[in-house]
């Protein structure tokens, strides 16, 4: 099959020349001659040339041996039983409890999947998809009722020691993210991720982990997304004004220094007994300049700093700390604003050390592209929005999906890849999520399309480009609850019916696409091939 395209360039050729000597030759040459002719034989020679030079050679698209699929969840999203068994609240369960407004459907994750009660059918799903990792997250109100670790719920312990053994017995990876933004309310009323203290929190939630977990879990992700959770309201763990430049920037300090101070103690205490390799999850939206124009080719480059680099600089850049760029911004801006220092808090040398190389492998959250347009410049209030001074735009001729801020652009997965292979000297990365959203309903060809051009892109930036990925993970392996998207939008290779009491479910056409690509390493040569 790999290779067709030769194949049938060397057919032509080989006919149209056999036809033409046929015809001009008068018959003098029989069909056996003409295989071998002369000019087949350059036929030949100018075909392998010209597939090889023009890489056209149809070598099926295979990720080598050894590089991982998963798929992922996260526990507020999936398990449900939210007051069970010694559970204490996270702010999730207040927030959708007390607010059901602010939730698109009023819906909550008291119930979700249920997957707190379906360990087997869970492990057995993934399973069934072919893929080697599964990475979930650990509820830390299921663990630590109140966020502290002198009370520890065993039903925890024992909840995730099972999800943990059934995963091992299928010979599926088990990936743990110790933070997916369900924090305990508890916390939450101290002042949540914008209370330096939370850093030791952290630490003593972490180690807790390792203690029960480590012996069996080798792939740890401190956190999920900081951007997102330091940002937007409701997802803070602080009472956050939307893009505020004050309190998103003392969250995003207090998790970057809970990040290092987690890798350094799994250094220290965890790993010379138990190994195991831990990274950060970091979310990055590609942005592309609006235009050619030198400002526009600024602004994307401020916002991918802003964005992205605010989380990933200080851990692995070479210089460490802060981008150079938001330092200087912020400072800036502040003084303007009257403020007697910056709003962007400052790591001591120590701190800088310490963070710096914090991390075995980047975790990757992609799913999309934004154009980014310089605009005039408004210092008119302390936002982070204002610090980055630029306007994102979603091009109107990208594919929509069920998503309003997710549009179908594969080609900027390969961008942000070789972006993070220049900024950091080509680091280890593992995609953590890419995927997208539908409404209800099993036939997901869109979806196909999405995860097939993703792959491909991703496929070019590692073996065109030379970028350092060791695996990618779908977002979802099942529909879940969508923060505040409520159950509208489906991310799921499984379709969940929430109708149903079983909460059954059913694999889409996708999840059977994706067992293809999962069990042969290869994407199908057609998607018109696939029989679905
Ligand atoms: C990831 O976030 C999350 O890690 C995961 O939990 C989530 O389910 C998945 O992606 C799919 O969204 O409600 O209009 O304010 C991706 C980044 C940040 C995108 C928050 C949606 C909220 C949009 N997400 N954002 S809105």
């Amino acid at each position: 099959m790999g290779n067709r395209r030769p194949l049938t360039c060397l057919w032509y050729y080989k006919t149209a020349f056999c036809a033409y000597h046929l015809v001009t030759s008068h018959n003098t040459m029989n069909s056996t001659m003409c295989q071998f002719s002369g000019v087949f034989f350059l036929a030949l020679l100018y075909c392998v040339n010209a597939s090889v030079l023009n890489n056209e050679i149809d070598s099926p698209v295979c990720f080598k041996d050894g590089f991982l699929f998963g798929v992922a969840t996260a526990a507020y999203q999936i398990e449900g039983a939210w007051n069970v068994s010694g559970k204490g609240v996270s702010i999730w369960d207040k927030l959708t409890h007390e607010e059901p407004e602010k939730i698109f459907d009023h819906s909550n994750g008291d119930i979700a999947d249920g997957s707190y009660y379906k360990v087997k059918e869970d492990v057995r799903l993934i399973k069934e998809l072919g893929v080697s990792l599964y990475r979930f997250s650990v509820s830390w109100p299921r663990i630590l009722p109140n966020g502290l670790s002198y009370k520890i719920n065993e039903d925890g312990i024992r909840y995730y020691n099972e999800v943990i053994d059934e995963l091992i017995r299928n010979n599926i990876t088990p990936a743990i993210t110790i933070f997916h933004w369900d924090l305990p309310q508890y916390l939450r009323d101290m002042g949540g991720w914008t209370n330096a203290l939370m850093a030791d929190f952290m630490v003593e939630y972490s180690r807790i982990l390792f203690e029960n977990f480590g012996d069996r879990v080798k792939i740890w992700m401190t956190f999920n997304e900081p951007l997102t959770f330091c940002q937007l309201s409701d997802y803070a763990g602080a009472d956050n004004p939307e893009g505020s430049g004050i309190k998103s920037y003392l969250c995003g300090h207090n998790v970057i220094r809970a990040h290092g101070m987690v890798y350094r103690m799994f250094e220290e205490e965890y790993r010379p007994k138990i190994g195991g390799e831990m990274g950060i999850v970091i979310s990055y939206a590609w942005e592309e300049p609006y235009s050619d124009s030198e400002e526009d080719k600024a602004a994307a480059e401020r916002a991918r700093n802003f964005q992205f680099g605010w989380f990933a600089h200080p851990i692995f850049s070479e210089a460490g700390d802060y981008p150079p760029i938001m330092r200087s911004v912020v400072d800036k801006n502040s003084k303007e604003q009257g403020f007697p220092s910056s709003r962007l808090p400052s790591f001591t040398p120590g701190e800088v050390k310490m963070i710096k190389g914090s991390a075995d492998f980047l975790g990757l959250n992609h799913y999309t592209t934004r154009l980014v347009q310089q605009v005039p410049k408004n210092n008119s209030n302390p936002t982070s929005e204002n610090d980055i001074n630029v306007k994102q735009i979603i091009d109107e001729k990208w594919p929509k999906t069920g998503s309003s801020w997710l549009s179908v652009v594969p080609w900027g997965f390969r961008k942000t890849l070789n972006w993070l292979k220049l900024a950091y000297n080509n680091p280890k990365i593992l995609v953590t999520e890419n995927g997208m959203s539908t409404g209800p309903g099993l036939d997901d060809k869109k979806r196909i399309e999405y995860i097939d051009g993703y792959l491909r892109s991703l496929h070019d930036a590692v073996y065109e480009d030379g970028c350092n990925v060791v695996g990618y993970t779908y977002w979802s392996l099942m529909d879940n609850f969508e923060w505040k998207r409520g159950y509208s939008e489906r991310f799921g290779l499984y379709e969940v019916d929430y109708e149903s009491p079983n909460l059954t479910r059913t694999p889409r056409l996708s999840a059977k696409y994706y067992t293809s690509v999962a069990k042969t390493g290869c994407l199908p040569d057609s998607l018109a091939d696939l029989e679905l």
